[in-house]
């Protein structure tokens, strides 16, 4: 099975509130019906969660009680979602929304097998980063940390972040290649800018992500055909993530 993680930036102009990159969505989506790979998507808060988030100060590191900024976030990413399933539809793929709460709980074979039952049924799962409750409040939950819970549940083969860049950027603003837990340490990798982590919290639980067995793909989703060859695990153009081989 592969994740993919459709990032914020693929899906909308994140300079634009409330914008839905259709096309690009309508391109990845094809993609994934002609590639023939078992897939569960997973997307993230782009120009419809974020600008909320950020409004009403909600956030992935601390816990908030504003209802209305719960509600109106939540309500924004359910939006969003029913737009991605819209174009997920009219390119041929059956998509499944599913909430992302029972991988927070039940992770593990149970959650594997039922997702392996929808996507055999046809269906191609699809979650979100969403808004969950805990004991100390209301906290958002990355899609990003979405795609870790996912492979590590699934055990996927594969993990594919679809980015508005062709991959994690050096500092001379040319794509890596490869990064390794080292080479990521050495990045100034940002963590602001939105009401997760940024691009920080991307990479590190891409790391995560590979260090449990799966391989990682850091490939531009204005790119559909790169993006094809990494969720089949072709060579592509972009990044892949290194993790120490044991011998
Ligand atoms: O864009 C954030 O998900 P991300 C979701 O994958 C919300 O970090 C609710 C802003």
């Amino acid at each position: 099975m592969a994740v993919v993680k459709l990032g914020g930036s693929i899906i909308s102009d994140k300079k634009k509130d409330f914008s839905y990159r259709g096309e690009s969505v309508a391109s990845l989506a094809r993609a994934i019906l002609s590639s023939g790979e078992r897939t569960v998507v997973v997307h993230g808060g782009g120009a419809f969660g974020h600008p909320l988030a950020k409004r009403y100060h909600l956030s992935s590191r601390s816990a908030s009680h504003s209802p209305e900024g719960v509600s109106e976030t939540r309500r924004a990413m359910f939006d969003l979602n029913a737009r991605i399933c819209d174009s997920m539809t009219a390119e041929g793929l059956h998509p499944y929304t599913f909430s992302p709460f029972p991988l927070l709980t039940a992770a593990g074979t149970k959650g594997r097998k039922w997702l392996e039952q929808i996507v055999s049924a046809g269906l191609t799962p699809v979650t979100f980063g969403d808004v969950v409750h805990e004991d100390a409040g209301f906290r958002i939950l990355s899609g990003d940390t979405i795609a870790l819970l996912l492979s590590r549940s699934l055990r996927a083969a594969r993990c594919v972040f679809v980015m508005d860049v062709d991959g994690i950027l050096g500092p001379d603003g040319s794509v890596l290649r490869e990064i390794d837990r080292r080479s990521a340490a050495r990045l100034e990798l940002s963590s602001s800018g939105d009401a997760t982590g940024g691009i920080a919290l991307k990479v590190r639980e891409a790391l995560k992500i590979a260090s449990g067995g799966t391989e990682v793909a850091f490939v531009s989703g204005f790119n559909p055909h790169e993006f094809s060859k990494a969720l089949k695990g072709l060579d592509f153009h972009g990044t892949i993530v290194k993790v120490p081989s044991l011998d």
